[in-house]
């Protein structure tokens, strides 16, 4: 296994529900290093183009509204299989179908508002964490 970068979304549901805390301990307590941290609003604009693999689909303009509902808290995650280990970390997309103990089995509420994005794949990550972070906010150790 390799050493990756993932990217990681605190979404507007458990920001405004407290979670951010309690979240990003999962990623540590998993061994995954924050490498880089940021709070923002997200414009529609900024929305759009980070789900634009969605767009078309019938749930994509409920999806951008629910990204700009509030902050989101953006994260690079870093470790060994960061990409496919976070993804288990959060669980389903559908947090009913989410296994017990994942994020979002235990902080999301709705598949609408399910808690937590990771990136799907290396493109998704590379593209992802260049969305938000330039290379001097990312600090690799
Ligand atoms: P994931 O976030 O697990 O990568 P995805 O990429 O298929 O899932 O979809 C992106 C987000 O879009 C997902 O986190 C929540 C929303 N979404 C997906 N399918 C949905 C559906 N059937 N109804 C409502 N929202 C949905
Ligand atoms: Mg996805």
């Amino acid at each position: 296994m390799a050493e990756e970068q993932t990217l990681s979304i605190i979404k507007p549901d458990a920001v405004g529900d407290n979670h951010i805390g309690a979240i990003v301990a999962r990623f540590e307590e998993a061994g995954l290093k924050v490498v880089a941290l940021k709070m923002l609003q997200l414009t529609r604009a900024q929305a759009e183009g980070f789900y634009a693999e969605h767009e078309g689909r019938p749930f994509f303009p409920s999806l951008v509204e629910f990204m700009m509902s509030g902050p989101v808290c953006v994260q690079v995650l870093q470790g060994d299989n960061a990409i496919v280990r976070n993804r288990e970390l959060m669980g389903a997309t559908n947090p009913e179908e989410a296994e017990a103990g994942t994020i979002r089995a235990d902080f999301a509420t709705a598949v609408s508002a399910n808690a937590v994005h990771g990136s799907d794949s290396p493109e998704s990550a590379a593209r992802e964490i260049d969305y938000f972070f330039n290379s001097q906010e990312i600090y690799p150790r």
